[in-house]
């Protein structure tokens, strides 16, 4: 009852054009670093590493903001590469993992993913909801926006990598950690009825209960399911590793109870580790982390 893929594709990708503060491209070293191959190998996997995603540099310096958009070219070129790559690794039968990098690349992932299945699922593991556009965007920040792109609202250029949209079905999305989300992101969530665990219900509900939830929901209407874990999710003390640190989040034991509950379904298809920024960490504790995460999505035991 570990997940039932034992063929792990590693992608990476050092993306930090979706947002302002430099550092976070260096993620995939950092959890490579941390030892990822070493702990799914010790789990049996067969892994292969495809190295990382090219991402070219905007050609004056990392600020060019147009329609509200930053580096909008660029974090665009860098998702349609990703999203040709997770294709491939999927098409494959291989269980592609993706290491960021910012948020931005959830772009990519997605669009190489759901072309795969009828309804596909998606725990966003976010403090963030990331469902702006450019119209409600506070930063022009792409991070900020990646879930709402995927369900076709935004630039063209965003939507339609593969040539395709939506990815997703609002109904199909689960929040968990959520606790700054902007005012057009909350209309949204109203509006659409993506579910949501904000901190609240997470502290009201437990995470156990919280996750037995999720599961039961996603099963009957899902025909696989996507983890899009943003380390910001978790609360700053344990992961101070992050570029939009949020107080009051979930916590590292909390955390990996989620993922061992969600290696317990097997219902997990694919998934991504993102934000990840070693410049800002302390000792590379972040990213510690977040392969301890993946050990236990991946099913390791603690006896
Ligand atoms: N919602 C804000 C802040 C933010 C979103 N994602 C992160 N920060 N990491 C925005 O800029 O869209
Ligand atoms: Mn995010
Ligand atoms: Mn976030």
């Amino acid at each position: 009852n570990i997940v039932v893929n034992k063929k792990i594709s590693i992608i990476g990708v050092p993306m930090d054009l979706g947002q302002n503060r430099r550092g976070v491209d260096m993620g995939p070293s950092a959890i490579r670093y941390a030892g990822v191959m070493e702990t799914l190998e010790a789990l049996n996997f067969q892994i292969e590493d495809l190295g990382d995603i090219k991402i070219s540099r905007p050609s004056r310096g990392a600020e060019q903001l147009q329609d509200n958009l930053r580096n909008l070219s660029q974090v665009a070129e860098g998702n349609e590469l990703l999203a040709e790559q997770v294709d491939e690794a999927i098409t494959a039968g291989r269980f592609p993992l993706v290491l960021g990098g910012d948020h931005s690349i959830a772009i990519g992932s997605l669009a190489g993913i759901a072309k795969h299945y009828e309804n596909l699922g998606v725990i966003w593991y976010d403090a963030h909801g990331d469902l702006n556009t450019a119209d409600t965007s506070p930063s022009g920040n792409i991070h900020g926006m990646p879930l709402a792109v995927n369900l076709g609202l935004g630039h063209e250029r965003l939507t339609n990598i593969l040539g395709y949209q939506p990815k997703i079905k609002p109904e199909n999305i689960v929040l968990i950690g959520a606790r700054s989300l902007d005012e057009g992101e909350k209309e949204l969530i109203r509006e659409t009825g993506i579910k949501v665990y904000t901190m609240h219900e997470v502290d009201r509900m437990g995470m156990s209960a919280v996750i037995t939830e999720v599961t039961d929901y996603l099963k009957d209407r899902t025909d696989g399911v996507h983890l899009s874990l943003d380390l910001d999710g978790l609360d700053p003390g344990d992961a101070p590793g992050v570029g939009t640190p949020v107080i009051g989040g979930l916590s590292y034991r909390e955390s990996h109870l989620a993922m061992e509950m969600l290696a317990e379904t097997d219902m997990v298809t694919s998934a991504e580790f993102v934000e990840v920024n070693p410049i800002l960490d302390e000792k590379n504790k972040t990213a510690v982390i977040a392969v301890g995460l993946m050990g236990s999505l991946f099913g390791e035991k603690l006896k």
